[in-house]
């Protein structure tokens, strides 16, 4: 018998950047949990698609198409919400965006894009679901996706990194400010995942031998091994769980 602890029937959950990879995976599982879920993303149709797939499985989702880098488009976002009388009770800030160059021929522009989709999308959508959640009175859950990159740094990868690290710092800023109203925001931090983002590291031989050699589960990890963390965090299973980062990385932060 499934503990109701990690019941989400009842709750509503935005997860950003959700029409495939590991935002679908962790919307798939959230609703599989009981969540109404909203999936969003930047293309009407890749949105339409995921949310296709989950309402064919049965679980209850809808759509919401807009940049959450994007301060204005956010706030009409929420403003919707509001007149659909939605309320978000979880949150997973999951949009990123990845930009693989040395930082000597980095440009500005792309340092910029990065920084704005993977970290300051997840401060203008965490703070207009908080303020939400705080007028509801009924707590909430925030959770923001993180990686190994979130703890060091690999070469070429700079404004992704600097991004992650402050995702983890953000949960712990959050937590600091948000605990008194019931909130919890907890990061996750992916390992190497088979996504598309991914898709010219999984294919380059080397690059694939090293992930393998690198983490003791001798393997990449699947989007759908991230679900059973973020149900925990989304669910009352985590209500004195705050600030804290959960790595799903086959244990390579762990050894040396
Ligand atoms: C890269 C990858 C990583 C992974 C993940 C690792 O270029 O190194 O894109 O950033 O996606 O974040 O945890």
């Amino acid at each position: 018998m499934a503990n109701p602890l990690f019941d989400l029937t009842g709750r509503t959950a935005l997860i950003t950047g959700s029409a495939r990879g590991i935002g679908l995976a962790i919307a798939q599982g959230l609703g599989e949990s009981g969540a109404a879920v909203v999936v969003n993303g930047r293309q009407p149709a890749a949105v339409q698609a995921a949310v296709d797939k989950l309402t064919g499985l049965g679980l209850q989702a809808q759509g919401a198409v807009f940049d959450v880098a994007d301060e204005a488009a956010v706030a009409a976002a929420f403003e919707a919400f509001d007149a659909q009388g939605l309320h978000i009770d979880i949150l997973v800030n999951n949009a990123g965006i990845q930009h693989r160059a040395p930082m000597l021929d980095l440009a500005l522009k792309d340092w910029q894009r990065v920084i704005d989709t993977n970290l300051t999308a997840a401060f203008l959508v965490g703070k207009a679901a908080a303020r939400r959640m705080v007028a509801r009175g009924q707590g909430g859950k925030v959770i923001n996706i993180g990686s190994l990159t979130s703890e060091a740094a690999r070469a070429t990868v700079a404004p992704y990194t600097v991004a992650k690290g402050g995702i983890k710092l953000l949960s712990k800023a959050m937590a600091a400010e948000w605990a008194q109203f019931n909130i919890q925001a907890n990061s996750i931090g992916p390992g190497y995942i088979l996504t598309d983002m991914n898709a010219a590291l999984i294919q380059n031989p080397s690059f694939d031998a090293w992930v393998k050699a690198s983490n003791p589960a001798q393997r990449w990890g699947r989007p759908e091994e991230l679900v059973g963390t973020a149900v925990f965090l989304a669910s009352a299973a985590s209500n004195y769980v705050n600030g804290q980062i959960i790595y799903v990385d086959g244990g390579w932060l762990s050894v040396l």
